[in-house]
């Protein structure tokens, strides 16, 4: 499965939902799979896409979705246990998991060695979890987390491919046009 065709179905599956991107292509393929509003890009922030999006879940009644990478997660795994902590009934978070730092080098990344972070996050208290290998599978079981209460973590396996440009977007324009979307 490629990330920028599961980002498709995502965004067409999430409505007006909020969804907070990780740094890099995971952000870049967001842009330009659809633009919106609703779309929080965290260029530079490695490892706290879903830490961000844990904070916004617990301070909105509407879904929030997660779309964060491996890597990023491995660096930053304090952040499953507490999402197991917290345990937001509005929370789905989609690892796109292509057993790589990708946009440093393709290192393989400790999910090529074995580590499952479907049954970390299990072990952290979420018991909404998820391995889905191509798009028919992410269509159902991500389907069943917009309607299910979470919290959600679902594992996508994709495979890398060939970079689309560095969307255009700044940090602080993002910040200032995502919070002028929960006004309306
Ligand atoms: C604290 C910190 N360390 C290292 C980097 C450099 N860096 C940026 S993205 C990235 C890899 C992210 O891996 P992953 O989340 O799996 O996304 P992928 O590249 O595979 O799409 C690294 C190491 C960074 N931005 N911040
Ligand atoms: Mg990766």
């Amino acid at each position: 499965m490629l990330r920028l065709e599961a980002t498709r179905q995502i965004l067409d599956q999430a409505g007006q939902r909020p969804i907070v991107a990780n740094l890099g292509p995971t952000s870049d393929e967001l842009w330009h799979a659809g633009h919106r509003d609703r779309n929080f890009y965290t260029y530079g922030s490695m490892g706290l896409c879903s830490s961000i999006a844990l904070g916004m879940a617990l301070s909105t009644q509407e879904r929030v979705i997660s779309l964060d990478g491996d890597g990023s997660l491995l660096m930053n795994l304090g952040t499953i246990a507490t999402i197991g902590r917290e345990r937001p009934k509005n929370l789905i978070v989609v690892v796109w998991d292509n057993e790589q730092w990708a946009q440093t080098g393709h290192q393989s990344s400790h999910t090529a060695y074995g580590t499952k972070l479907d049954q970390v996050a299990r072990s952290c208290g979420i018991e909404k979890t998820a391995l889905v290998d191509d798009l028919e599978e992410l269509k159902s079981v991500f389907g069943r987390a917009l309607e299910e209460d979470g919290p959600w973590f679902i594992v996508a396996k994709i495979q890398e491919a060939e970079y689309l440009p560095v969307a255009p977007v700044e940090p602080e324009f993002t910040l200032y046009r995502f919070r002028e979307s929960f006004k309306s």
